[in-house]
C-alpha cells in the first residue's frame, strides 16, 4: 500500500514513524507548501518523491491512499483533490471548518467508491481502549453516567502557536478528542449544554468548556475540558473517565490505573522507540489508528472514525459553540 502525506508539520512526524511501522505500507511522496519542512522530512524519513504543490503530486499519482496532516483551512481543498485523483484518504481532525464543508467532503470521496476516515485518534489510546472494551464486555451492567475529563496546564502553544491564534480553541482542537470517546463510549448523542470561558489572557479562544450530553441510548455525560487547571502531577495528555453502571463502576484515573469494580490495574501505555513522554499514549494511538485504517482497506470495512461516523463528533463541536453562544441546550437535529 503506498501512501503520499500532504503537511509535513508538528504533528505529521508522528504519522511518518507510524506508517514506517506498519507491515506492507511505504510512504512513497510528501509534499508540504514549507520548502524546508519538507526537505528535513524527506531526509529523516528517507522519501525521495517531494512537492510544494499538492496538484503537482496528485498529477504525477502513484499512490493509493493521501494522508492529510494538515490544519484545516486546507483540508476541504485536499480531500475533494484527492476524491477528483481516486485516492483513499485520512484527513487530521478537526475535520472542516463548518457542517457544509465536512458534508461536502464525505460525499465527494463516497461518491468515488474509496474510503475517508478522519483522524481521530483519542478513542485509540490503548487505556481508553482497555475502558472501552471493559465497558462493551457488560463489565459494570448497562451504563447510565459517565464523565470523560481532560484538565491541564500544559504548554500546548509551544508547539503549536496557531492554537493561541484562533477565535476558536479548546472544543474545536481538543474537546473534539474528548467528545469522540464519550460518543465511542456511550453513542450517539440527542442534545448538548456547553459553557466556555477564557481564562488564559493571552489567547483568542476559550481554553475551558464543560459540556452535558444527552446520549441516545440514555446515558447522560459530562465532558469537561480545560488548558487553565494548574495541576500536581500534571496529567497531560491523560482523558480521564469515572462510569456508573447498573452492576458497577469504572474508573481511569490519573496515571493510566483502571478499576473496574474494584479491581485496579496499571494500563500505561508503551513508549514506542520514536516516542517522547508525556505525548506517548497519544504518539501509540497514532500507529493504533492507522494500523486500524490498513486493516479495514484490506478486509473492505469501514474505519470506527470514517468521514461520515466523524460528522457525528464534529457535528458534537459546532453544537457546543451555539450551546454556549446562546446559553441553550442545543439539540443534534438542529445541527
Ligand atoms: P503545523 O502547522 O505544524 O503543520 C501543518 C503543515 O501543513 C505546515 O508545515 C504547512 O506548511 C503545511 N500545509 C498547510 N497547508 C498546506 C497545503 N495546502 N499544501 C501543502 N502543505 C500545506 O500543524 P500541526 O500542529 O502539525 O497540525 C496539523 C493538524 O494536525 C491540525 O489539524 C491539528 O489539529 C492536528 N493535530 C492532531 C493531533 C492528534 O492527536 N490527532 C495532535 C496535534 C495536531
Ligand atoms: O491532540 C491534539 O489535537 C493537540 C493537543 C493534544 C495539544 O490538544 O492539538
Amino acid at each position: 500500500m503506498k501512501i503520499a502525506l500532504i503537511g509535513c508539520g508538528f504533528f505529521a512526524r508522528n504519522q511518518m514513524h507510524a506508517w514506517a511501522q506498519i507491515d506492507g505500507v511505504e510512504l512513497v511522496a510528501l509534499c508540504d507548501m514549507d520548502s524546508a519542512r519538507l526537505t528535513d522530512a524527506a531526509r529523516d524519513f528517507g522519501v525521495t518523491r517531494t512537492y510544494t504543490d499538492a496538484a503537482a503530486m496528485f498529477a504525477e499519482g502513484g499512490f493509493d491512499v493521501v494522508d492529510i496532516a494538515t490544519t484545516v483551512h486546507s483540508h476541504r481543498p485536499l480531500v475533494e483533490m484527492a476524491a477528483r485523483a481516486g485516492v483513499h484518504v485520512i484527513c487530521q481532525k478537526p475535520f472542516a471548518l463548518n457542517m457544509a464543508d465536512a458534508r461536502a467532503m464525505v460525499q465527494a470521496v463516497e461518491a468515488t467508491g474509496k474510503t475517508l476516515m478522519i483522524h481521530e485518534n483519542f478513542r485509540w489510546q490503548s487505556a481508553i481502549r482497555a475502558a472501552i472494551d471493559a465497558l462493551r464486555s457488560g463489565a459494570i451492567g448497562t451504563p447510565f453516567f459517565g464523565r470523560v475529563s481532560f484538565r491541564s496546564g500544559y504548554d500546548v502553544f509551544a508547539g503549536q502557536p496557531y492554537l493561541a491564534e484562533g477565535k476558536r480553541f479548546i472544543i474545536e482542537d481538543l474537546g473534539i478528542h474528548v467528545l469522540d470517546i464519550a460518543r465511542a463510549l456511550f453513542g450517539d448523542v440527542d442534545r448538548i449544554t456547553a459553557t466556555t470561558r477564557r481564562i488564559n489572557p493571552s489567547i483568542n479562544g476559550e481554553d475551558v468548556a464543560t459540556m452535558l450530553l444527552a446520549h441516545q441510548g440514555g446515558v447522560t455525560s459530562v465532558v469537561d475540558c480545560s488548558y487553565a487547571t494548574q495541576r500536581s502531577p500534571e496529567t497531560f495528555p491523560e482523558s480521564l473517565l469515572e462510569i456508573d453502571g447498573t452492576e458497577g463502576t469504572l474508573r481511569l484515573d490519573a496515571g493510566y490505573r483502571l478499576t473496574v469494580n474494584g479491581t485496579a490495574r496499571d494500563v500505561s501505555p508503551p513508549v514506542l522507540d520514536w516516542a517522547e513522554r508525556p505525548w506517548h499514549n497519544i504518539q501509540e494511538s497514532v500507529l493504533l489508528i492507522q494500523q486500524h485504517f490498513v486493516d479495514c482497506l484490506r478486509a473492505g470495512r469501514e474505519p470506527e472514525t470514517s468521514g461520515r461516523d466523524n460528522l457525528q463528533t464534529f457535528g458534537l463541536v459546532e453544537a457546543a459553540y451555539l450551546s454556549a453562544t446562546e446559553a441553550r441546550t442545543v439539540a443534534m437535529a438542529e445541527i
